[in-house]
């Protein structure tokens, strides 16, 4: 019965157990109210909350709905041919000798028409989707030209209207040197600062700017200069750093105020030091540890020192990470990096949206978010990190619904 204490909501998930991802941590008997699209309440059960459609959890869990915070989702083509060839025993010089390695993908992108790469993306999305995932970054760099990485981001733009997911683009020109560019690294930073920036700015098609800071990518020094563009015209950055070697380039991204450094394998104390001050989110990659069997591990213990949020992400991409499943993603950064299970549902909740600056938004159940929820059919949230393969999702809200 309506009286004047209560809060008419349009939709309830009661009768749950919310992992909040807040200080209020897990809550037994919780519940969850909506009105337009945002939560008003998530904390026990409350009688004063009512809504026309009350749903009953019967017990299961709900957490906020999974973050994919780094992807490289639009691409066409895949590399399985590459990945027999390696277990062959074939070298990566004799790979990219035949033809293979990004330069390929970068081929059939550009091949490729805007709607082909939507339509390829969209498998990959839907099982992500299948997960509970709600919000997904999305990264070019596999155009390396200004019309095929426009082309990108529009089609990665589109995602978001083809699915209830919320998306987020990320410009990743100085991802590898295009073959136009051969011996003139120089020259596609050029391209990349006068052209590619503006263009990506003027369309609103990119709501941050990335890098490859590595021996096979980019150097600091070119990095800092696509930085300078992204800062001129207003655009945060990241960075893919410290995946392979140290050229210090998660110190170099913090300068930037970066919202995430990426990978890290290789990271140093002055590169935890200057993104615990930035505050800057260390971004881990699991799948690509794991699928290019690397075996120096990220410092773990170290970020957790000096207290640098931790995130967690698929990196999807044909050629170190074809990898769809944020669940798979826990269990492998358990497994391989020994991150325990609070870490690990952070690391695809709070941490991610930090790492995409929409942490204001989603990441967590609580007042005032985007009614973004994962509804599981399990007993613990421990079992969401360790299953491998199985899929508990019960169901899916994304803006209330
Ligand atoms: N780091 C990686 O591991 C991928 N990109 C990057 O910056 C590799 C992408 C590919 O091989 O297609
Ligand atoms: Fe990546």
């Amino acid at each position: 019965m309506a009286t004047d204490s209560t809060h008419r909501c349009d939709r309830i998930w009661t009768n749950a157990r919310l992992a909040t991802m807040t200080a209020a941590g897990t809550i037994e008997n919780g519940m969850v109210a909506a009105k337009d699209g945002r939560i008003v309440h998530a904390g026990p059960v409350d009688a004063r909350y009512d809504a026309a459609e009350i749903i009953d959890c019967e017990g299961r869990w709900i957490t906020p709905g999974f973050i994919d915070c780094h992807t490289h989702l639009i691409h066409a083509g895949n590399r399985a041919h590459e990945f027999e060839l390696r277990l062959a025993g074939a070298s990566y010089a004799d790979i990219a000798r035949a033809g293979g390695g990004i330069v390929s993908t970068m081929t059939a992108t550009r091949a490729a028409s805007e709607e082909e790469l939507v339509a390829s993306a969209l498998d990959r999305l839907d099982a992500l989707v299948a997960e509970g995932l709600t919000t997904i970054e999305v990264k070019s760099g596999y155009g390396l030209s200004t019309e095929a990485e426009l082309k990108m981001l529009r089609a990665a733009r589109r995602l978001g209207a083809e699915r209830d997911v919320r998306v987020t683009t990320t410009f990743l020109g100085a991802h590898a040197l295009p073959p136009e560019f051969t011996d003139n690294a120089d020259g596609y930073v050029d391209l990349i600062c006068n052209e590619m920036i503006p263009a990506v700015a003027t369309e609103g098609l990119a709501d941050a700017v990335d890098a490859f800071c590595e021996g096979i990518g980019f150097t600091p020094g070119q990095v800092s200069r696509v930085f300078e563009a992204a800062r001129v015209h207003g655009l945060p950055v990241k960075l893919h750093a410290e995946q392979l070697s140290n050229l210090h380039g998660a110190a170099l991204a913090a300068g930037f105020d970066a919202l995430s450094a990426d990978h890290l394998e290789f990271l140093d104390d002055v590169g935890i030091e200057a993104m615990a001050k930035a505050g800057s989110v260390a971004v881990l990659l699991p799948g690509a540890f794991y699928f290019t069997r690397e075996t120096k591990l990220p410092p773990i213990d170290a970020l957790r020192a000096a207290g640098v949020p931790i995130a967690l992400a698929t990196d999807c991409n044909p050629g170190t990470s074809p990898l769809t499943s944020l669940l798979l993603v826990m269990n492998m950064a358990a497994t391989l990096f020994r991150l325990t299970v609070d870490e690990c549902l952070a690391g695809v909740t709070r941490e991610a949206a930090r790492a995409l600056g929409l942490l204001g938004e989603t990441g967590t159940l609580e007042a005032g978010k985007s009614c973004d929820l994962a509804i599981w059919d399990v007993e613990r949230p421990a079992e969401l990190v360790y299953r491998m393969g199985a899929n508990p999702l019960h169901a899916r809200v994304w803006k209330g619904l």
